[in-house]
């Protein structure tokens, strides 16, 4: 059978699969949401921007005859991840998600765990440190309380608002980032506490490793649950779930 893939993107696993699936010679398209000026290039057709929800999701399925959704979001695009299960299961699409396990604690972590960003807020209010912030964009507004901090702010874009601290410094830069880089970062900037969502994976971890070998407290926001679907922690496992539903997968 011949597949015609959507593959929910915006991270490195989504990457990794576009390419694996273009070199069998898979058909498919790559979505991204539209969050950032230049999603990174990829291997495969892509569109951008949001389906209009459930309904215009479960429509973007029937209209394209899409025959397999692979949700390769991040863990923290809950509202994609759930919308994708609703949808698929209204349009009877087999949907898997490639997702990746959290990241544990280690030895020389110092970890704070709290459940989302207002936890992440609550645990910031304290006196004042320069704070490595390094959860994107869309939230940064929900730290505004605590505007004794110096912030060190990582964008993917220069930010279109002035961000809502008196004392920051953004800097524009993408992932995936090394240790080295972000611990000579950390050390520019004399930062003494390290936010960060848990993303899992590898494209963001640079920096909690940085933090562990400069012995820094790390804020470490959970993630959100997602509703319970099938899920890959691989490429390989992805094409294997494609081969059993009697995709061809050439070689
Ligand atoms: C638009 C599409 C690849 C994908 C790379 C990964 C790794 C680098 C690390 C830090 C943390 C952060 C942020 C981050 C990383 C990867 C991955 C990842 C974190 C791009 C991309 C899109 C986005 C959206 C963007 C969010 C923001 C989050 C920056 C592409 C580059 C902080 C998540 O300005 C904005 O609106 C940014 C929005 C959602 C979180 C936020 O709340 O602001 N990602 N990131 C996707 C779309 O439009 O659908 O250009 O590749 C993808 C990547 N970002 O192929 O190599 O896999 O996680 N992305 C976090 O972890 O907290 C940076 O700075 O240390
Ligand atoms: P979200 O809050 O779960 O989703 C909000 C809405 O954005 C969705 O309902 C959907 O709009 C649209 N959307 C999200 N992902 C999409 C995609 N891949 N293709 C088409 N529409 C999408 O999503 P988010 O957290 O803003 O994440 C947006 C994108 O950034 C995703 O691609 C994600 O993988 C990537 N990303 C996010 C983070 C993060 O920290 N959240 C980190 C790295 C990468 P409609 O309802 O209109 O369909």
């Amino acid at each position: 059978m011949r597949a015609n893939l959507l593959i929910l993107g915006g991270t490195t696993e989504a990457t990794a699969f576009a390419n694996a699936a273009a070199e069998r010679g898979l058909t498919g398209t790559v979505s991204f949401a539209g969050r950032v000026d230049r999603p990174k290039r990829q291997p495969l057709p892509q569109r951008i921007g949001g389906f209009g929800g459930v309904e215009g999701l479960v429509d973007h399925l029937k209209a394209e005859k899409i025959t397999h959704v692979v949700d390769a979001t991040h863990p923290f695009a809950a509202q994609m991840s759930g919308n994708a299960v609703e949808a698929c299961g209204q349009a009877d699409v087999p949907l898997i998600a490639l997702t990746r396990a959290p990241w544990s604690e280690q030895d020389g972590d110092r970890w704070t765990h709290v459940p989302d960003i207002t936890g992440a807020v609550a645990a910031l209010d304290q006196p004042a440190k320069r704070v490595m912030l390094a959860v994107g964009r869309m939230h940064l507004a929900e730290f505004a309380p605590n505007p004794q901090h110096f912030y060190l702010l990582r964008l993917v874009d220069p930010p279109k608002d002035l961000p809502p601290f008196p004392d920051h410094h953004v800097l524009v830069s993408r992932g995936p980032f090394t240790e080295a880089d972000d611990r000579a970062l950390m050390k520019e900037h004399r930062i003494d506490l390290v936010a960060s969502k848990n993303a899992g994976g590898t494209g963001a971890y640079a920096k909690i490793a940085a933090a562990r070998s400069l012995g820094l407290p790390v804020v470490m926001i959970d993630r959100p649950a997602v509703p319970e679907r099938q899920e890959a922690h691989s490429v390989g496992e992805v094409m294997d779930w494609l081969r059993h539903s009697g995709v061809d997968l050439g070689v």
